[in-house]
Order: C-alpha cells, then sequence, then structure tokens
C-alpha cells in the first residue's frame, strides 16, 4: 500500500539550468537551488522535481546521461551539494525527487561505447541492435526528434534503435541485466535520501515487434510501435516493488497511457502515484491549444481518475511554450484565470519555474538564440526544404521547448538576478518588470495568486482529495467545477460570457471577497473571470 502525503500537496518543477547561477559560470547550479528554497517554502511548495543533473554531454538539456551514478559536476555541484540540498530541503519540510531517464542513455554511456565496438561484445545486448543497409532500414518507424528510429553504426555495420535523438540510443528491457543494473542505480540512488523520481519517457521502454506496420503517419500514429506496449507491465511491477520499499513518489512521464488504463496505473496498487498526461496540451503550427481540446481532455482525465488513481495537473514544463502566450493572450489576468483553472482540479497539481509571474515566450531573432535539439531540428528541415531563414526559424521555435528555458527573472537587476555572469541562454528582456521582486511587491500579482491557492489546497481537504464534479462541459469557454462544497468557474476567453448554472448560488459565499451571493440564474462572466465559492 502507498503513502498518501502526496495527495495534499503541490509540486515544483525546477529547470536548474536556468533557475539560479550561484558561481557566475552563466548556469543555474545545485547551490542555486538552495538558496532560493525559502522563497518555495514561502509560496507553499511541499516538494520539487528536479529536471536531470547527472553526468551528460547536455545533448538534449541532460536527458542523455553518460554515468547514471555521478552528476555533472562542472556544471551543477558535488554530491557533498546535493546533500546539503536533500538535508536543507528536508529541515523546512519539502521533499526532493529527480528525473529517472532509463529509456535511453547517451551514447557517450560506457554501455553504448562497449556496445557499438562489435557484434559479440558483452554489452552488445544492452541496446537494440539490428542488420541493415542504408536502403534497407529495419523498419519505417519514425523518432520524436524526426528522421529513422534507426541509426547504421560503423564498426559493424548494424543500426541500432532510438526514438528520440541518434545520440541517445534505447536501451534493451529484454534484457535482465539492464534491468538489475537500472534496479540497482534506482535503490542506490533512494540510498542517497532523495524521495522520488519522475519518470522520463516510461511509457516507451517497451517496443513493438520489429515487423509492427504503422498504419499512418499522420499526428501521434506514427509513435504507436512504443507507447505502452504490451510487455511494459511486467517491468513497471518490477519497478513498483523498489519503489514501495522506500516509500518513494513516483510521477510517470507516460504517454500514451490512456486516460482510461492511467487508472490501473496510478491506484493504490498502481505502479506509480501519478501520471502527466500529455493529451491537454496539444498544440497547433501557430503556437496556440485547442481551448475546446484542452477543456475535453481536462475533463476526461478527471472523470476517469475520480473512482481510481490519481492525476498530475500541469500547464507548463520544460518541454512546453508558456502558457500565458499559448492558452492565455498574453495578459496576467489570462495567467491567473489559468492558474484558478487547474490548481483546484483533483491531483497533485505542479507548478513549473517561473509560470507563478507569468513569464511569457521567448521573440526569437535568429536560430543562434536556440538550444534545444528538436528546436534545431527542425529548423534545418524547413531551411533545406525551402523555406527562408526568418519563416524557418518562425516555424521551428512557434512550439519550441526553449520559451520555458530561458532564466528565471528573481529582480530588476542585470541579468536578473539569475547570474553574476553570461547567462548560458538569452533572458527574457521583459525581467524587468516581470521578475518574482516585483511579484511579491504586488498584493494583486499572479504569484500571490498561486500562494493563495496553494493555501486554499493545503486547508481544504475537499479541494486536496475531495470529488469533482464538471459543469457546462460544453461551453465554449467556462471551466467550471464543484469539488464537494466549492465552487470554481474560469472564463479561459478574453469575451466576456453568461453562464447558466443549475445551482442555487445564494448560499454560497465569494471566498475571494468574503462577499455573500445574491441570489441569480445566470452568472455573468467579464474576459479571464475567475470565481472560488464556497457552500454557506
Ligand atoms: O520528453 C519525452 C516526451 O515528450 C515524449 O516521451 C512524449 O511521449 C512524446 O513527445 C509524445 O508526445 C522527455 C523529456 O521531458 C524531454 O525533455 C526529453 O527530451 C525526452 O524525454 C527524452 O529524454
Ligand atoms: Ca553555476
Amino acid at each position: 500500500m502507498k503513502s498518501n502525503w502526496f495527495k495534499q500537496a503541490v509540486g515544483y518543477q525546477i529547470y536548474p539550468k536556468s533557475f539560479r547561477d550561484t558561481n557566475g559560470d552563466g548556469i543555474g547550479d545545485i547551490n542555486g537551488i538552495i538558496e532560493k528554497l525559502p522563497y518555495l517554502k514561502d509560496l507553499g511548495i511541499d516538494f520539487i522535481w528536479i529536471n536531470p543533473i547527472y553526468k551528460s554531454p547536455q545533448f538534449d538539456g541532460g536527458y542523455d546521461i553518460s554515468d547514471y551514478y555521478a552528476l555533472d559536476e562542472a556544471r551543477f555541484g558535488t554530491m557533498a551539494d546535493l546533500q546539503n540540498l536533500i538535508s536543507r530541503a528536508h529541515s523546512l519540510e519539502m521533499k526532493i525527487i529527480m528525473d529517472l531517464v532509463v529509456n535511453h542513455t547517451s551514447d557517450q554511456h560506457p554501455w553504448f561505447i562497449e556496445s557499438r565496438k562489435s557484434k559479440d561484445n558483452p554489452y552488445r545486448d544492452y541496446y537494440h541492435w539490428q542488420p541493415a543497409t542504408p536502403d534497407h532500414l529495419p523498419n519505417n518507424w519514425v523518432s520524436f526528434f524526426g528522421g529513422s528510429t534507426w541509426t547504421i553504426d560503423e564498426p559493424t555495420g548494424e543500426a541500432y534503435f532510438h526514438v528520440f535523438a541518434k545520440e541517445q540510443p534505447d536501451l534493451n528491457w529484454h534484457n535482465p541485466k539492464v534491468r538489475e543494473e537500472i534496479y540497482a542505480m534506482v535503490r542506490w540512488w533512494l540510498e542517497q535520501g532523495i524521495d522520488g523520481f519522475r519518470l522520463d519517457a516510461i511509457s516507451h521502454i517497451e517496443k513493438a515487434p520489429w515487423d509492427f506496420k504503422i498504419k499512418s503517419f499522420k499526428d501521434n500514429d506514427p509513435w504507436e510501435p512504443f507507447m505502452n506496449v504490451a510487455g511494459i507491465e511486467a517491468y513497471m511491477q518490477e519497478f513498483k516493488k523498489i519503489f514501495d520499499a522506500y516509500d518513494a513518489l513516483t510521477v510517470g512521464e507516460a504517454s500514451g497511457v490512456s486516460s482510461k488504463k492511467a487508472p490501473d496505473w496510478t491506484d493504490d496498487q498502481g505502479y506509480i502515484d501519478m501520471i502527466f498526461e500529455l493529451e491537454h496540451s496539444v498544440k497547433d503550427d501557430t503556437g496556440k491549444a485547442d481551448l475546446k481540446r484542452f477543456k475535453e481532455a481536462i475533463i476526461r482525465w478527471q472523470e476517469d481518475m475520480l473512482a481510481r488513481g490519481w492525476n498530475a495537473p500541469y500547464l507548463e514544463n520544460h518541454d512546453q511554450p508558456r502558457v500565458i502566450d499559448v492558452l492565455g493572450d498574453g495578459t496576467d489576468a489570462s495567467a491567473k484565470a489559468l492558474a484558478v483553472a487547474y490548481m483546484l482540479l483533483r491531483g497533485t497539481p505542479f507548478i513549473y519555474q517561473g509560470q507563478e509571474i507569468g513569464m511569457t515566450n521567448f521573440d526569437y531573432t535568429d536560430i543562434s538564440q536556440v538550444d534545444a535539439t528538436d528546436t534545431i531540428y527542425l529548423y534545418h528541415e524547413k531551411v533545406a526544404a525551402g523555406l527562408s531563414k526568418a519563416a524557418a526559424l518562425k516555424a521551428a521555435t512557434v512550439n519550441s521547448r526553449d520559451h520555458s528555458r530561458t532564466p528565471m527573472q528573481w529582480d530588476a537587476t542585470e541579468n536578473a538576478g539569475f547570474t553574476d555572469g553570461q547567462p548560458w541562454l538569452a533572458i527574457n528582456p521583459n525581467y524587468r518588470e516581470k521578475n518574482i521582486a516585483v511579484s511579491q511587491a504586488d498584493p494583486d500579482s499572479i504569484l500571490n495568486l498561486y500562494k493563495f491557492l496553494i493555501q486554499l489546497r493545503h486547508e481544504n481537504q475537499a479541494i486536496s482529495e475531495g470529488g469533482i464534479k464538471f459543469l457546462c462541459p460544453d461551453h465554449p469557454t467556462v471551466l467550471a467545477y464543484e469539488r464537494d462544497e466549492f465552487l470554481i468557474v474560469t472564463n479561459l476567453s478574453a469575451e466576456p460570457t453568461t453562464v447558466i448554472f443549475e445551482v442555487p448560488l445564494q448560499e454560497y459565499t465569494d471566498v475571494i471577497s468574503q462577499a455573500e451571493l445574491p441570489t441569480l440564474t445566470d452568472l455573468q462572466l467579464e474576459g479571464w473571470a475567475y470565481r472560488i465559492y464556497k457552500k454557506n
């Protein structure tokens, strides 16, 4: 039986490279996180998820690990720094979880360096190798980052398999030795005192047979052969035993696990505590999300996980553009309505660094400002297809991961209080107006609204663990729901609107203004309105 502390908790995601640099090399570090723990405590955060800080060539933001047992010391700091972070966080009653990246390693990992040497190398079966020629790859599957999932490798002339970049070869989970190595590593990290993991790309560890035929190459279809493929359950069951033994918190990035299947993954007997679903954040070519689709996905995940299972609602992460520009219209008002809309849902909500002050997307003028591997691929693909440099830049960056990776905006001093040196990635010039210091001083800021919402969750079990019932599910812009005695209403549009509820509004008090509500049959909502009501 898993413990349940996380049901009242709020998580905060830190992209360490861009959080706070304490030694002037322009790269955020572990000591920077330590320095900001009081800030996070004051915000009300219960646990922190830190993106990868392991030894890595940093081809994909650290999601290409070359030594699972070592930190990238030159960039982030030492194990002693990490121990210090863990004990300081614990003394403030905050927990620390780290990324667990076990679908693949870096091509610089010693296992892969050995594996590629010869067909009879003892590490050959740690990865997936198949005979291949340039005209005859094992199959026509495509990788998430573009191009084939197969790369032909000298010296053996065979091809190895990768669902992400060719610098990230997939581990062969069929090999029991690989699994034992991974489980030993997981135990070792938990022995160091961390409180759990975010399981990266975990739904891809099992693949379909190589002769699986892809039905269509549209939308999500081409990825079917490595999305939650049958057989994965056995590995997750093995994982679960370790996690349970340490009472570790586990959040799975598990695209391909449907809302119908998710309860089996996350209920009391499930493999992990909660799932990040990727369905609500689908964006079009202009960088905007479809509000209807967003609402549909949120409602379905909440309803399908009501009887069993647990959600992990979020609006942003290090792979997504800033939500204020995706679902919002760039205004603080839109950021606030979105905050209320998701922070009071059922589940353990996550806040991504900078989201709490409404950090915005970056206005790119040159590809040299981009670091994200997949964006750079896409840019070159577009240029090769004949687009002008400006058009290719626009098309490639519109949904780029780098929008959310720009350095954290702490204050209005030079380099936003992020670093005394040269920041590794350009800082958004709007830091002079948009920063933590300014937001803290303004009682009406997005930041102070987040603080209020976190407190409301902490103080009311109805919000952390109560039920949920959606009202007006078909309204084009209003997301409204009851959490037992609470009624939450948000208008996710700049256009005013009216909703007719079949709830006796005169029985409620406005939680924010403390005013009792008059007898109303319909609710007039201004653009980006948010209301939190509580039954008298
Ligand atoms: O992202 C993985 C990820 O987004 C896919 O697993 C997803 O299922 C797919 O794009 C389908 O929509 C994680 C990290 O968050 C990301 O930063 C890494 O680049 C990636 O894994 C590789 O480790
Ligand atoms: Ca640094």
